[in-house]
């Protein structure tokens, strides 16, 4: 079949921009692999699974009565929650019909004669004149390739590939390897369940408490009722949210101004305790101070000083590595059925027929839970075989590291756009804020080529170079380098070490992408 478009992945991006694209009168098909809507939350069903950005705020901003219609219940939403909402806005906007579900987009060539996009699917081919990629950021799981992963007896689950039906934990004892923003909330809820728990920590994470509670319905009246000045704040900050970012400097200030601050943000809940200071993010002694702040209270919760020591992170600087968001994380640590492997000094040697074999001991399990993470970013666009001029392939081109214009275009890919591509700001923001903003961009440059009689839009290799520099030099003005983060490629052995997302806010990146619309997108190559 033939499309105007073709967009890959039915999560909160390709569900916004099919809406924006029928909108503009296009015909569109979506393909995605799921059998329904949702993207991340379709797929992270693991038991504690919750948006670390607050629901009011972790929700599309594009129509008003949707904004006022939907009700959240709690603070941050869980997974279930926000899943419904998904479903709701595919309901209300009408969008399945144009959704190929349980279809995986298995490569994609641009055909230079007849300026059209080839899509193959694992269920067929088609055409189209713009191809625009909505397939996330963080959705190709990755076990790592321990020795043994296929020999273990019993059940294994990656937290991002959970199945539908759910696990019961009860009598079990249950091997969760990794600690990142995945382990971190799904710990607890294992624990409170299972007959016994062993976490493999290979890095200690800075997690922050949620405080999560249900949502109360003066505050969600009050956002309701401000929601344009809101949303624009969100729009116009740093990273997407609304909460306040202090600019002075943590060492301007008395050790009992700066420790009533950090108290007050701690108590509040949530990642705004990294905006206590304009400087945590630059300065390493400022970082310090705060990270010696979230030390101090794992010290005070976990009550086994060896085990706290383990948990408090010392390698890296708090904010480099996705801050985590929990409940009960630190205090899990205290049952008496949840034990914490340090597998930094004894590293995973093999998974065997009964468990877990480290360097130096041997851990019974009848399930494992991967915790492990993803390759980010560039992971699920490298896994569609995807081509572009001269038959070049993007894994060529990006054999080094990701190269895009604005996280927008790739240069040699005529007529492909990413939303939230590497060298956006997207996993450094609260997602749906960046999304809207792809969205809503990639739809005007669209119309505007219809209305000019453009043909072809292509990055110019020199833009895409001046822009893969200034995402690096802005990332190297803060301590984001100093971390085997994702963020760099650090997790997947072999990844070229490239830092993939735009440091400098969504209000910064925001103003540049819409002076480029205002200028008649300099940095493009426009053919009639
Ligand atoms: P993350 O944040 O990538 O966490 C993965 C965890 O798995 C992390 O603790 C890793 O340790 C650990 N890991 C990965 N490979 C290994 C090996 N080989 N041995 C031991 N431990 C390992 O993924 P999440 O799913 O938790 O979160 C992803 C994002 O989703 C998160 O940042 C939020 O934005 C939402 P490491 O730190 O690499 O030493």
């Amino acid at each position: 079949m033939r499309y105007d478009a073709v967009v890959v992945g039915a999560g909160f991006a390709g569900m916004y921009m099919l809406h924006k694209l029928r909108g503009l009168g296009l015909s569109v098909r979506v393909f995605e692999t799921g059998d329904g809507v949702g993207g991340t939350w379709y797929w992270n069903r693991y038991p504690g699974a919750r948006c670390d950005v607050e629901s009011m705020e972790y929700s599309y901003s594009f129509d008003e009565e949707l904004q006022q219609e939907w009700e959240w219940t709690q603070r941050y939403p869980s997974q279930p929650e926000i899943l419904r909402y998904a479903n709701h806005v595919a309901d209300r906007f009408d969008l399945r019909r144009d959704i190929q579900f349980e279809t995986r987009v298995t490569g994609a060539g641009y055909d230079e004669t007849a300026n059209l996009w080839r899509v193959r699917t694992d269920r067929g081919e088609h055409e189209a004149r713009y191809l625009i990629t909505a397939v996330g950021c963080l959705s190709a799981a990755r076990i790592p390739d321990f020795p043994g992963v296929g020999a273990f007896r019993g059940p294994s689950y990656h937290t991002g590939r959970w199945p539908h039906e759910g696990v019961d934990f009860a009598g079990q004892r249950v091997a969760v390897i990794g600690t990142g923003s995945s382990g971190i909330q799904a710990i607890p809820v294992i624990a409170a369940q299972a007959e016994h728990v062993t976490v493999f920590q290979r890095t200690a994470n800075y997690s922050l408490p949620a405080w999560n509670r249900p949502m109360e319905p003066e505050y969600a009246q009050w956002v309701k009722a401000n929601y344009p000045e809101i949303r624009t704040t969100m729009r116009t900050s740093v990273n997407g949210v609304m909460s306040t970012f202090n600019e002075t400097s943590a060492l301007e200030v008395t050790e009992e101004d700066r420790r009533r601050e950090f108290e007050t943000r701690w108590a509040k809940g949530g990642a705004s305790f990294l905006g206590a200071y304009g400087d945590i993010a630059i300065n390493p002694d400022a970082n310090e101070l705060t990270a010696e702040f979230v030390r101090a209270k794992i010290r005070e919760t976990v009550t086994d000083p060896r085990v706290a020591e383990l948990l408090a992170p010392k390698d890296h600087p708090i904010g480099t590595k996705r801050i985590c968001i929990d409940t009960d994380y630190y205090a899990t640590y205290n049952r008496p059925n949840v034990t914490l492997v340090d597998v930094r000094a004894a590293p995973i040697e093999e998974i065997t027929a009964s468990g877990v074999r480290t360097a130096d001991a041997e851990y019974t399990a009848d399930m494992i839970v991967y915790a492990t993470g993803y390759d980010a970013m560039t992971g699920p666009l490298l896994g569609i075989d995807i081509t572009g001029k001269g038959g070049l392939s993007l894994r060529r081109k990006w054999e080094a590291g990701p190269r895009t214009y604005l996280g927008l275009m790739t240069a040699g890919f005529p007529n492909m756009f990413t939303i939230t591509g590497p060298g956006s700001p997207s996993v450094l923001s609260n997602m749906i804020v960046s999304i809207e903003q792809h969205v809503d961009w990639i739809a005007g440059c669209l119309e505007r080529l219809r209305a000019d009689g453009v043909a072809t839009i292509d990055a110019d290799p020199a833009a895409e170079d001046a822009w893969v520099e200034h995402v690096n030099e802005v990332a190297g003005r803060t301590l984001y380098m100093r971390a085997n983060s994702w963020y760099l490629g650090a997790n997947i052995p072999g990844k070229p070490r490239v830092f993939m997302p735009y440091v400098g806010g969504v209000g910064a990146y925001r103003s540049r992408c819409d002076q480029i619309t205002a200028d008649g997108y300099p940095g493009f190559v426009l053919s009639p």
